[in-house]
């Protein structure tokens, strides 16, 4: 399929998407929506598939919604932006975070609004030094959406997430990193390869087993204890079925590298 939007390829295990909208700093249109949904389509049924890249063109990664499409006249109907986070917004977030292999976000430039809690809600986000991240949202009397007031005060604290999402301040990515917001910032110019060489790396270990590590520290947030240890046997057990856990185990006894195959 053909895109206008994103630019999409998968390569060797590794699906690269690229917002492409670059003039209005990749933020998201109908047909943006339509096209990544399509692309995330294709990375579940491509077996082949075993890490999702997510950057976008441009000085800016995403600056979330396009607002040109909100500019209402005086008097008219108000969008029903419900409507637009229950059909577009929500379900990109849901499948980021149930894909079954990693997903890393490098930030390119700019993330605000929708864009910065896009990337937050990716399993690894790396951000060149000159890119920064926006809870836009309270500029324009809105509310935090794509799952920002859920991640924001786990990754740092209700304190900064309060005064993030109430003052809408610029984080730098090297505050986002100090602050635990992501996992590192990087050189502008060594984004995209340390961003591609750790998808690579990704495309070549045990998918299942990343899968199940993913889930795992996902439940963490709303689980206690013992309901985590539970879930770990249970995980545990999943794990030790595939045949990457057979081969790990193969190629530590005979002093090799392990060949794994993502099944
Ligand atoms: O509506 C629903 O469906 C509900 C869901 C909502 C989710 C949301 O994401 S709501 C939040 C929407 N986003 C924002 O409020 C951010 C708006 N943008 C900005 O505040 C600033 O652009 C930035 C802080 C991100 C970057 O500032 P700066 O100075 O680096 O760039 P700029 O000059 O403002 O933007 C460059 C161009 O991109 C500019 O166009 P121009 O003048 O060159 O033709 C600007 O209009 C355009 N642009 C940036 N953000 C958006 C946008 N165009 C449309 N929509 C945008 N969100």
């Amino acid at each position: 399929m053909s895109y206008e939007t994103i630019e999409f390829s998968i390569t060797e295990g590794v699906a690269v998407l690229t917002l492409n909208r670059p003039d209005s700093l990749n933020s998201f249109n109908t047909q943006m929506h339509a096209e990544v949904r399509s692309a995330l389509k294709e990375v579940k049924k491509d077996s082949s598939v075993r890490c999702l890249l997510l950057t976008g063109n441009g000085r800016g990664f995403c600056a979330g919604q396009d607002l040109s499409d909100r500019n209402v006249a005086p008097g008219a109907e108000a969008p029903n932006l419900g409507e637009s986070i229950e059909k577009n917004y929500s379900p990109l977030l849901r499948t980021i975070r149930s894909l079954e292999m990693p997903v890393i976000c490098a930030v390119n430039g700019v993330a605000a609004g929708a864009g910065a809690n896009i990337a937050f809600a990716c399993d690894i986000v790396l951000a060149a030094k000159s890119a920064s991240f926006i809870q836009a949202f309270c500029k324009i009397g809105l509310v935090p959406d794509c799952g920002g007031t859920w991640s924001l005060p786990r990754l740092v604290g209700p304190a900064r997430a309060m005064a993030l999402s109430m003052l809408g301040d610029k984080v730098s990515a090297e505050q986002a990193e100090q602050w635990g917001m992501i996992w590192k910032s990087v050189e502008n110019e060594s984004l995209m390869d340390e961003a591609l060489s750790m998808a690579k790396h990704f495309a070549t270990q045990p998918t299942k087993g990343l899968a199940l590590i993913k889930r795992a520290i996902q439940a963490s947030a709303t689980n206690t204890f013992d309901e985590q240890l539970d879930l770990e046997r249970d995980l545990q057990t999943l794990a030790g079925r595939t045949e990457d856990y057979r081969e790990g185990v193969a190629a530590f006894m005979e002093k090799r590298q392990p060949a794994f195959k993502g099944q």
